[in-house]
């Protein structure tokens, strides 16, 4: 039996998203996952498929059909799969669990520019406006779920949508010294129980402070800092055989062989 494809990067937080959903489901099986390394040229096939656009993933149907966008994916395959739902069926429930989707934009970006921030006079006010998101989504949870964890009595659909950027946010404890404020203790909650959750265990703290070092150095998706040749996005050598990076992301980027990488 043919399977639905997904092109995906393993380390993607737009993918994780998908592979939750899948989990979730219990439904892994039912796509054919293959993997795409963003630090090579990208294949002219999949490049033809996609319409020139290379950002993952996405999803290839048995008949050819090209489905992109993460947030689309993952209603497509909601739909297409209704064995065991994830998102809500009541029209008014739905509304809401997209009322909290809606915010993930304005979140991811926040968490990402903080990250790259390379003007240590800046850091506070990037901090501020991490803390003004995550004031949003404790506002929300408040709102809709004063007493529960996740949003609904069981992880979700924005569970699935979020999940993977609190696992990214490792970043932030780690380079940047950030955690959520004791004073929004609705949405810490709620974060450590999506991250605790075995659907979302794909990534590790340690991949994620690994792979994503050059961020703190301000180079996004495999662009590299001065000084170095690797990005620390590759695939080998393996994340688990390189040293822990330096905390402190203010100085030059260390070497290659510094940090494992050569
Ligand atoms: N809106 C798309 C979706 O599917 O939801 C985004 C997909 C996407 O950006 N995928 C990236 C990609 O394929 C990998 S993950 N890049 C390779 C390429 O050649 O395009 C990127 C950001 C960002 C936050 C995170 C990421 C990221 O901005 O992790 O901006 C580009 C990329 C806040």
């Amino acid at each position: 039996m043919p399977k639905p494809i997904m092109y995906h990067i393993p380390v993607c937080p737009f993918s994780q998203r998908l592979e939750i959903l899948l989990d979730l489901k219990n439904m892994r099986d039912a796509i054919t996952f293959r993997m795409v390394d963003i630090t090579k040229p990208r294949d002219p096939a999949l490049l033809a498929k996609t319409r020139g656009t290379t950002a993952l993933p996405v999803l290839e149907l048995e008949d050819g059909r090209i489905i992109k966008e993460s947030l689309v994916i993952l209603r497509y395959l909601e739909d297409r799969y209704p064995e065991t739902p994830v998102a809500q069926a009541d029209p008014y429930r739905r509304a809401v669990e997209n009322m909290m989707i809606a915010m993930e934009g304005g979140f991811t970006n926040a968490g990402y520019a903080f990250v790259m921030n390379r003007d240590p006079e800046k850091r506070q006010a990037f901090a501020d406006t991490m803390t003004a998101q995550y004031a949003k989504l404790d506002d929300f949870l408040n709102w809709q779920s004063p007493d529960g964890t996740f949003l609904f009595d069981k992880p979700g659909l924005t569970e699935c949508v979020f999940t993977p950027m609190f696992a990214r946010f490792w970043f932030l404890d780690y380079y940047e010294g950030y955690e959520i404020p004791s004073s929004l203790p609705r949405v810490k909650r709620w974060h450590d129980a999506c991250l605790a959750h075995p659907a979302a265990r794909q990534v590790s703290q340690e991949e994620i402070v690994k792979l994503y070092h050059d961020y703190a150095y301000g180079k996004g998706n495999g662009a590299l800092p001065e000084g170095r040749t690797r990005s620390s996005f590759v695939m080998e050598p393996h994340w688990s055989k390189r040293p822990w990076p330096p905390r402190d992301k203010w100085g030059a980027s260390p070497t290659d062989s510094a940090l494992g990488l050569a």
